[in-house]
């Protein structure tokens, strides 16, 4: 039996219990975050009940970004007044961040935080002690990713990522709070299932499911999440992914997820993300400094 996903009647039916929920309670995240659930766990219980099931015959494109003739460079530096991102390489998180802000082509101070010993200065600023925090030069802090992203982008967008989803901010932002928040959870204690030994790993993987489901619908008719173009969410997505394709390769490599695959190479093997990837030294008050993309930024002098 061929359940049809694409456009058969029981994709309908989830997309208009979800849809419901959607528009059913405009402008309720939690309605709308409610309804993508449903219509993706309904899909994932679908889906288990096929193994065959894919919904898209045809692997989409690879994305890739338009490779980038900035730089990120060590060096001593005279560049005062710079903004300062306190950043950890592999923190998801860090990377849309930096990811962002080199797109835009701004520069910034990276500092590269050991989480286990967090810097004084940066818990002065940002007492939560999470990564990434940026320092503006009129000492304003932000210390949410997405509004680093937001930031920079706001300077410079060369690539289209605002606009990519523009109409669509709405879905968006879900999409984002869903990755933020369950998934995450899920992935945390399928990346580290032995910290968490009330449930068997695959429990915690299966729990992580239905948010790929959801990219997978997505990314099997368009390159990307929003279309034909990388957008924010994409970016802000993707190393939560990789994370978690990272836990068991085999196991995702042979999974259904083939257009969430091709996406995810895509972007890894981007230039922008290679770049962002680059190892520093841990930062200390007496190093020296590493600034990150060569153009000098928007902004004015940072306090102390
Ligand atoms: N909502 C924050 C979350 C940042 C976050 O949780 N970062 C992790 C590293 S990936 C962290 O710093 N955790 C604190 C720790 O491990 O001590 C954001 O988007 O910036």
């Amino acid at each position: 039996m061929r359940i049809g996903f694409e456009n058969g009647p029981l994709n309908r039916l989830l997309s208009t219990i979800g849809g419901f929920a959607l528009t059913w309670m405009p402008g309720c995240r939690f309605a709308a975050l409610a309804g993508r659930t449903l219509r993706a766990w309904g899909l994932w219980v679908l889906a288990k009940a096929q193994p065959g099931w894919h919904p898209s015959d045809t692997i989409p494109t690879l994305p890739f970004c338009p490779p980038l003739t900035r730089n990120l460079l060590t060096e001593p530096s005279t560049a005062e007044n710079l903004p300062v991102l306190y950043s950890f390489r592999r923190c998801p998180y860090a990377i849309r961040a930096r990811m962002a802000i080199a797109c835009a082509g701004l520069t910034v101070e990276l500092r590269e935080v050991l989480l286990r010993i967090k810097p004084e200065t940066m818990l002065a600023i940002s007492p939560k002690g999470t990564v990434p925090v940026l320092q503006l030069a009129g000492g304003q802090v932000i210390d949410e990713s997405i509004e680093i992203m937001r930031w920079a982008l706001s300077f410079s967008d060369p690539d289209g990522w605002l606009e990519a989803s523009a109409g669509c901010e709405d879905d968006s932002a879900e999409l984002v709070v869903w990755n933020d928040g369950g998934f995450k959870h899920y992935l945390d204690r399928y990346k580290y299932a032995d910290r968490f030994p009330e449930n068997a790993r695959d429990f915690y993987r299966g729990m992580a499911e239905p948010f790929l489901l959801e990219l997978e619908c997505r990314l099997s008719s368009n390159p990307y999440l929003f279309g034909s173009r990388l957008s924010l969410t994409d970016v802000a997505v993707f190393p939560f992914v990789r994370q978690f394709a990272g836990v068991d390769r085999a196991w995702f490599g042979g999974s259904r997820y083939r257009a969430v695959r091709a996406w995810l190479q895509g972007l890894i093997d981007s230039p922008l993300f290679g770049r962002v990837m680059h190892k520093y030294p841990s930062w200390n008050p007496a190093s020296f400094r590493t600034l990150m993309g060569i153009k000098q930024g928007p902004e004015t002098p940072r306090a102390s």
